[in-house]
């Protein structure tokens, strides 16, 4: 499911489901959140998540099979929203190396993650709008306080992939390096952090996270967008998008 590792003080995870893409259940998370534990008991001081070497999927995103149906999926207990809230709170930074696509709730994991480092291969796709599904108000807020609103709204409107280049010129990557430097670049980048006080790179990563996350949001605004994922959770066209990706067909969404 997983594989892991500590060396110099950098832990490196590894999804390991090809199976299923490294489609993201909860076993799977749950695999990856006892290693950030060992890892945080280990005092690491850098985190890389990659996918197995060669992977052409770093992950197909939360898995489909296990999202709930006619209520919304990704509430805050949800699995996957559990590993975005923990990569967050890691107390050292979590560096994601994406060779490979990246689809749905798996791209809101790299954009978690503290830096991002990807190669010529490596895409990244938000796909809730090809199951019927909104999205929820954490992920919303992390998607539009990192980029640029009409591209946020183009990823969600179009669920299509946004390639290596535009991640990088967007910002998205930190780094853009070939394919067969991928490896060696990010453990380098990694070992630059875990070379620098460990103690002021947790403060500043919390510190960080606090400012960033903190943001008013009016009661009734907050009603209104909880009613808006509710009422689409429950639509009959979010269990005709589970179906229609169970069955391989293209969906046939009515608006209802
Ligand atoms: O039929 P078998 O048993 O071989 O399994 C197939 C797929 O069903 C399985 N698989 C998944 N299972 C559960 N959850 C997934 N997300 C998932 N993705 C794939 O893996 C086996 C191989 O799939 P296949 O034949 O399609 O592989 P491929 O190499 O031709 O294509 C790889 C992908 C990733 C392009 C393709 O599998 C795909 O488009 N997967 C769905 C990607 C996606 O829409 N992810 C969003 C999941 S929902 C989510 O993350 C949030 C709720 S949200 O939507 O809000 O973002």
């Amino acid at each position: 499911m997983i594989a892991q590792r500590i060396e110099e003080g950098v832990g490196t995870i590894t999804l390991d489901r090809p199976e299923k893409r490294n489609a993201l259940s909860r076993e799977l998370v749950e695999a990856v959140l006892a290693a950030l534990d060992v890892f945080r008991g280990a005092g690491v001081r850098a985190a890389i998540l990659r996918a197995a070497p060669g992977a052409k999927v770093w992950s197909a995103g939360h898995d489909i099979a296990e999202l709930p149906q006619g209520r919304d999926p990704l509430m805050y207990s949800d699995p996957l929203e559990r590993l975005l809230r923990e990569v967050k709170a890691f107390p050292a930074p979590v560096i994601a190396m994406v060779h490979g696509s990246v689809w749905g709730g798996a791209t809101d994991l790299a954009l978690s993650c503290d830096l991002i480092v990807g190669d010529e291969t490596c895409s990244f796709a938000i796909t809730p709008v090809k199951l019927g599904l909104p999205y929820n108000l954490v992920g919303l807020l992390q998607f539009s306080r990192r980029l640029p609103l009409n591209l946020v709204k183009e990823m969600f409107f179009t669920a299509s992939p946004l390639s290596a280049d535009a991640a990088a010129r967007w910002g998205i990557l930190n780094h853009l390096v070939d394919s067969g430097e991928l490896e060696v670049f990010t453990m380098a980048l990694a070992r630059t952090i875990a070379a620098n006080a460990p103690l002021a790179v947790a403060a500043v990563k919390e510190q960080l996270r606090i400012l960033t996350e903190s943001g008013p949001i009016a009661a009734g605004a907050f009603e209104r967008v909880q009613e808006l994922r509710q009422r689409v959770a429950e639509s009959e066209d979010y269990r005709e998008g589970i179906r229609a990706f169970q069955e391989r067909r293209p969906p046939d969404f009515r608006g209802r």
